[in-house]
C-alpha cells in the first residue's frame, strides 16, 4: 500500500529522515509497529539485498539503506516497549562473532520483551567465551543466536555446540537469513525461528 511503499522507498534510497518521518505518520495513524517493520523494513531490506546481488548496489548504499531501516525500528520498537509485570522466561540474545548484521536480532529482541521475557542482548559480533562468560552468570531459559552470513554459519555450529556441552540446561535457539531448520537441527540447536513472532512461539511451547 502507498504509505508502506513510500515508507520503503525512502529505505531504498537510504534517505533516514524520510523514512523516519513516514514511519512516524504511519504509526501515529494507528498502524501497528510490527507490521511497520514486516510490511514496509522488511521486503525494503530485501529488495536492497537483491539489487546488492545484482551489483546495482555497493557497500554505501548498503550502509545508508541499513540507517535508514534502523531509524524505522527504533521508533517501532520504543512503542512496543515491554509491559512490565514478572517476566515469563529469561533470554540471552546475540549475533554471533564475525556477524555484524544485527537488525533482525534487534527486532526479535524486542518481540520477546514485548511479550513479558526478560532479554539481554549482547549486541553483534560477540565471541563465544563472552557469550558463554554472561550466559554461566545468568540464569537464562535460552540463548538465541543470530547467523546472516554463510561464513558465520560455521561460528554459529561452533557456539551451539560449546553451549549445550557447558550449559545442558539451556535450550539454544538459532535465526537468521542464512539459517534453516534442517541446519539448526544438523548443528545440535533446540530450535530454529524464521522471524520475531515465531521466536516467541518456539518460546513459549520450550518453557510453557
Ligand atoms: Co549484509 N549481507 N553484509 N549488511 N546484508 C547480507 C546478509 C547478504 C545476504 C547480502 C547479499 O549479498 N545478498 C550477504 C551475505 C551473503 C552470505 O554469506 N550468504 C551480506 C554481506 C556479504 C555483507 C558484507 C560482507 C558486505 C561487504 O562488506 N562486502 C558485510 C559483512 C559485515 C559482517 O557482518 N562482518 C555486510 C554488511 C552489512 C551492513 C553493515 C551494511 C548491513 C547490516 C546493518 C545491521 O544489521 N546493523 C547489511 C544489511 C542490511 C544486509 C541485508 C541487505 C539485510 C539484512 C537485514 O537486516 N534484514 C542482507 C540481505 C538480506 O538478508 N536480504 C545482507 C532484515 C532483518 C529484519 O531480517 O536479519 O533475517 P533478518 O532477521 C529476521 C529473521 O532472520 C529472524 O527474525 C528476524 C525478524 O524477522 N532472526 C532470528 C534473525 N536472527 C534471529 C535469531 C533468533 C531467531 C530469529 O534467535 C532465536
Amino acid at each position: 500500500e502507498g504509505p508502506y511503499r513510500d515508507m520503503g522507498s525512502a529505505i531504498l534510497e537510504g534517505d533516514a529522515l524520510r523514512a523516519g518521518s513516514l514511519a512516524g505518520h504511519l504509526l501515529d495513524g494507528g498502524a501497528s509497529p510490527l507490521s511497520v517493520v514486516n510490511d514496509g523494513v522488511i521486503p525494503a531490506l530485501e529488495a536492497v539485498g537483491e539489487k546488492y546481488d545484482r551489483g546495482e548496489f555497493f557497500l554505501p548504499q548498503l550502509i545508508s539503506s541499513a540507517e535508514a531501516a534502523r531509524s524505522v525500528c527504533d521508533r517501532a520498537m520504543e512503542l512496543l516497549a515491554a509491559s512490565g509485570g514478572e517476566p515469563r522466561g529469561r533470554i540471552l540474545l546475540a549475533t554471533v562473532e564475525g556477524d555484524l548484521h544485527d537488525l533482525g536480532k534487534n527486532v526479535v529482541g524486542t518481540i520477546l520483551r514485548s511479550h513479558g521475557y526478560l532479554v539481554t542482548d549482547l549486541g553483534k559480533d560477540v565471541p563465544c567465551s563472552v557469550l558463554l562468560e554472561e550466559a554461566e552468570k545468568g540464569r537464562y531459559d535460552v540463548i538465541g543466536l543470530s547467523a546472516l552470513m554463510t561464513s558465520t554459519m560455521r561460528t554459529m555450529a561452533a557456539a551451539v555446540s560449546e553451549i549445550r556441552h557447558r550449559l545442558p540446561r539451556v535450550f539454544v535457539l538459532v535465526g537468521g537469513a542464512s539459517v534453516s531448520a534442517s541446519f539448526a537441527d544438523s548443528i545440535g540447536a533446540h530450535g530454529f525461528a524464521p522471524d520475531a513472532v515465531s521466536t516467541v512461539r518456539l518460546v513459549e511451547s520450550l518453557l510453557g
